[in-house]
């Protein structure tokens, strides 16, 4: 029988697109340790798109490969440019937290090779855009929020669809895949605010299957 009174933890947003609330708070420390060691090796850096504009979110990746931009376009590179060192390898945290939300949303065996990590601060915004630069749009993308809360917007297949929002909050993990994979989406500026884990911060892991 259904407990009516359990907490709706899972939420389809859309066609293919669930949002897992809270799903990775009981490790958040540990994802949030595993950041610190990340960016220790691969310091977050604002990129620039081929258009020659400074993104305002910083990045940084994880992985057997990160996504970059610059001048010359996007691309998933096995090095880091600013290093010229591979990218830190992917934690086990990470590993198996996303193995495990992926297959709560109904695909197994998601085995990502590219953690792309996000940090906004106050005022940081992300314009809507497709993902399109992976091989192969039939794995998901799985999101990790963690830190001070965000508002999420995703509209459709057509840039002009209205997008819809969703407030993203420390812990809350969305898998995207199906129909949803390739909606546009983005983040509005992220409001002031302090989080105890994580101070006037939000970060964002994106997990993909790039080749
Ligand atoms: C829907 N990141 O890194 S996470 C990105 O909060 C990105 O930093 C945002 O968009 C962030 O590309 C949004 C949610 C998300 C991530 C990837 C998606 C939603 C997605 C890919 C396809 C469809
Ligand atoms: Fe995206």
């Amino acid at each position: 029988m259904p407990d009516l009174f359990a907490p709706d933890t899972r939420q389809e947003l859309r066609d293919g697109a669930v949002l897992l609330r809270e799903r990775a708070l009981a490790v958040d420390r540990a994802l949030l340790d595993a950041i610190e060691m990340i960016v220790a090796q691969s310091p977050f850096r604002r990129m620039v798109t081929p258009g020659g504009f400074q993104m305002s979110v910083a990045m940084s990746n994880c992985g057997r490969v990160g996504w970059v931009t610059d001048r010359t376009g996007y691309r998933y590179d096995p090095r880091d440019p600013e290093t010229g060192a591979p990218w830190p390898a992917m934690p086990d945290v990470f590993r198996t937290l996303v193995r495990e939300a992926a297959s709560e949303a109904g695909f197994d065996g998601f085995a990502p090779e590219a953690c792309l990590i996000n940090r906004y601060e106050p005022g940081t915004r992300l314009s809507l855009h497709q993902d399109k630069d992976e091989q192969n749009y039939a794995h998901p993308v799985v999101s990790v929020s963690l830190g001070l809360p965000a508002t999420f917007q995703f509209g459709g297949l057509k840039r002009s669809d209205r997008p819809m929002k969703v407030p993203l909050q420390h812990g809350d993990v969305v898998v995207w895949g199906g129909p949803s994979r390739l909606v546009y989406h983005g983040v509005l500026a992220l409001k002031d605010g302090e989080h105890p884990l994580t101070g006037r911060q939000r970060f964002n892991l994106t997990f993909r299957k790039a080749l």
